[in-house]
């Protein structure tokens, strides 16, 4: 890594973080793409040497849940969602060199030379800790299989991420009260042998790594705060059959053990542009060169959520491994609709698929994105704000420039006019291509691409002012020289933002090849002598009314997907406790149906625990006829001492059923969450049959 201006001699390498494959593209994600995309085609008009990689991420409890709702593998899950990752991209010329995913051969292959490389260097140990577990289920609870509280702050958190609160990374056994999320039943701490990588050795090694990382502030300065006091070694494995698994698995006693998905997710960087060198060969593109051999600039560009994964373990496991370090993390903020935030699950987006069926073209979405705010901060994405943008700055100032220019210049000179560039454009084109190389060195797409709106909005001014249709030729000929010269330097410097409308203006102004090749330096390059008149506007006016449509489309949306969640919400208990229920069942039984049910009265004789269960009971009940065990889930809801005597109601031909071991004969019915217990009011004996 160096710290030398961009473009260096080095190889660079950006890298955008990877989509789980596991839901539909939204415009919160497109922001770090297109940002990412951005900045690497920003860096080549720079001349520099640069790959832009990245791939989907297949692995994880999130892919593993939702499979297996689905009811289908987790890998054909995953690749479905992959191949829908693979096709959107290029639709939003977020264009890739190479996009990989995780499960895919060189991934697999070189994350296990990774854990090999750290099992060499005496970087990895063994310990026994507590893993959650669900007894009902018969499962490990790994990450997202369990909830509960964070031990930092306190809110409500996933086994991995304390994703409501401090947003911290959670370890195996962090969280505080554990329930399994696939029986909603509190889980058990189990005693289980794991892999962990010694992160704390890096203590030393990551502090002077945080001061010399460049790109956005945040992700400068909360890693901070992580690496204050002793780091926490982290869990490289995981209970579960979807991942990549420990290699030599036997040998280095980890049967069973997947690498847990923040192992092998990052090192898709690494194999990605591994993929991408073998395809365009060495001498091109040299993966090893970027990673290990050589100096290389690596710009990762991420979401904010996701920054302690970059700046403290990815550092880390690179360092285990001999690997180079990254020169930069931008961790971009995130895009909230209309002053709030995303909610997929109130179908409250705007998705990617759904933003081009509207038949907007991608560009503009582009522009939006990159330049609204700096990578760091939070967008509000409206469909009145695009308008305004897409109206006033694209299409009044951009394409209008633009258009004017060229119509000019073709009309009245066939082309270019035959004058000298004015030494004040020449010095105000070079100020924009200075501005501009700064503004990437800063990491500031944003502000790169103003430098082209800028100069699109001294063109249009400069060609008011002017006013060259009041001028005989003589008199015209400079001002458009000048123009049209601004014109292709608009082109250079809004390509990373708007690739395909900035090729559109560089065929119209009738030069040669493609701007995707062009550099900086071509901003100030004579244009082509003769060009034909531009066959229309670079950009067209939203209107209000389809801005009303927009709107309504979305609202009615969201309304449908709410209406939905209500009838969920009614399932639980409200905050406040008052009550909240259950929908009525839909389906009707007969009455032969319900006398199948042999409900009788019981009276609890006796009520014992049972040894290792949290929650249940061991019952013995009276129900007249017999006495019957029954286990029942009542534990921390009642007092146990109290429950002897209590009459109740008892389903007694239930099939019989073994919890934790225990056989149970029938089931004690009560009421929601607390278990309310029903009993009669009057004094029926037990064995009463209840009708
Ligand atoms: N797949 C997505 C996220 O947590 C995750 C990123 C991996 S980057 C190596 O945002
Ligand atoms: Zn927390």
């Amino acid at each position: 890594m160096t710290h030398e201006e961009f473009p260096t001699e080095h190889p660079a390498l950006v890298t955008c973080g990877l989509p789980y494959a596991n839901g539909d593209l939204h415009v919160g994600h497109l922001r770090t793409y297109v940002s990412g995309d951005a900045f690497s085609r920003g860096l080549r008009r720079l001349g520099q040497d640069v790959a832009f990689v990245s791939g989907s991420d297949m692995h994880g409890t999130p892919i593993a849940v939702n499979a297996e709702k689905e009811g289908v593998s987790p890998e054909e899950f995953a690749l479905r969602h992959h191949e829908q990752y693979e096709e959107t991209f290029p639709r939003f010329n977020v264009d890739f060199d190479n996009y990989g995913h995780t499960h895919d051969e060189t991934n697999v292959e070189l994350t296990q030379a990774f854990v090999r490389a750290w099992e060499a260097n005496d970087h990895v140990y063994e310990k026994e800790i507590q893993v959650a577990y669900d007894p009902d289920a018969d499962q490990w609870l790994p990450d997202r299989y369990v909830e509960g509280e964070c031990p930092y702050c306190g809110e409500h958190a996933r086994g991995d991420e304390c994703d409501e609160g401090c947003q911290r990374h959670l370890e195996p056994g962090d969280i505080v009260d554990p329930v399994s999320t696939l029986t909603g039943n509190p889980a058990e701490y189990r005693e289980r042998e794991h892999k962990f990588l010694r992160l704390s050795e890096f203590q030393e090694y990551l502090e002077g790594f945080i001061n010399r990382l460049e790109g956005t502030s945040n992700a400068q300065n909360q890693p901070r705060e992580w690496i204050e006091g002793e780091l926490q070694d982290l869990c490289i494995t995981r209970d579960m059959d979807w991942g990549i698994d420990y290699p030599d698995e036997e040998a280095n006693g980890a049967d069973d053990l997947v690498l847990y998905v923040w192992v092998d997710a990052p090192v898709e960087y690494v194999a990605s542009s591994k993929q991408y060198s073998e395809r365009v060969g060495d001498e091109t593109y040299d993966w090893e060169e970027v990673w290990a051999e050589g100096d290389s600039e690596i710009v990762h560009v991420i979401g904010r959520d996701i920054i302690q994964h970059h700046t403290v373990f990815w550092p880390s496991m690179l360092k285990a491994a001999d690997y180079n370090e990254p020169r930069a993390v931008c961790a971009t903020g995130f895009v909230n609709l209309n002053g709030e935030a995303f909610s997929t699950s109130r179908n409250r987006a705007i998705w990617a698929d759904e933003y081009l069926a509207e038949g907007f073209h991608p560009d503009l979405l582009r522009y939006y994105l990159a330049t609204a705010a700096g990578f760091e901060r939070d967008v509000n994405f409206s469909w009145e704000r695009f308008q305004e943008r897409v109206n006033t700055e694209l299409a009044d100032v951009v394409g209008n420039f633009v258009n004017r220019a060229l119509l000019f210049a073709a009309r009245n000179f066939d082309g270019t006019p035959d004058a000298e560039l004015t030494d004040e454009t020449e010095t105000r084109i070079a100020a924009a291509m200075d501005d501009y190389e700064d503004a990437l060195n800063d990491y500031d797409v944003r502000s790169a691409g103003e430098t082209a709106v800028a100069l699109a909005r001294y063109g249009n001014e400069y060609i008011q002012n002017a006013a060259p249709w009041k001028l005989d030729d003589d008199e015209a000929a400079p001002v458009i020289r000048d123009c049209v010269q601004l014109v292709k330097a608009v082109a250079v410097l809004l390509q990373p933002i708007t690739p395909e409308k900035a090729e559109d203006a560089w065929d119209q102004l009738g030069a040669e090849g493609r701007v995707a090749d062009a550099t900086v330096a071509d901003c100030l390059q004579a244009p082509p002598e003769t060009f034909p008149e531009p066959d229309g506007p670079l950009f067209e006016k939203i209107d209000d009314e389809r801005v009303a449509e927009l709107n309504e489309k979305l609202e009615t949306r969201v309304a449908e997907a709410t209406a939905g969640e209500d009838d969920e919400a009614a399932n639980d208990e409200t905050d406040d406790g008052t009550a909240a229920f259950e929908a009525l069942a839909d389906d009707r039984i007969d009455f032969g149906t319900f006398q199948d049910l042999d409900l009788r009265v019981g009276r609890i004789e006796g009520a014992d625990e049972i040894e290792g269960a949290d929650d249940l009971l061991r019952l013995s009940v009276d129900i007249g006829i017999e006495t019957r065990q029954i286990v029942a889930g009542l534990k921390q809801l009642h007092d146990v001492a109290d429950l002897p005597g209590t009459k109740v109601v008892v389903v007694a031909n239930l099939e019989q059923a073994e919890l934790f071991g225990v056989e149970s004969d029938g089931m004690v019915l009560a009421a929601g969450e607390e278990a309310d217990l029903l009993t009669t009011h009057g004094d029926a004996a037990p064995g009463t049959k209840i009708k």
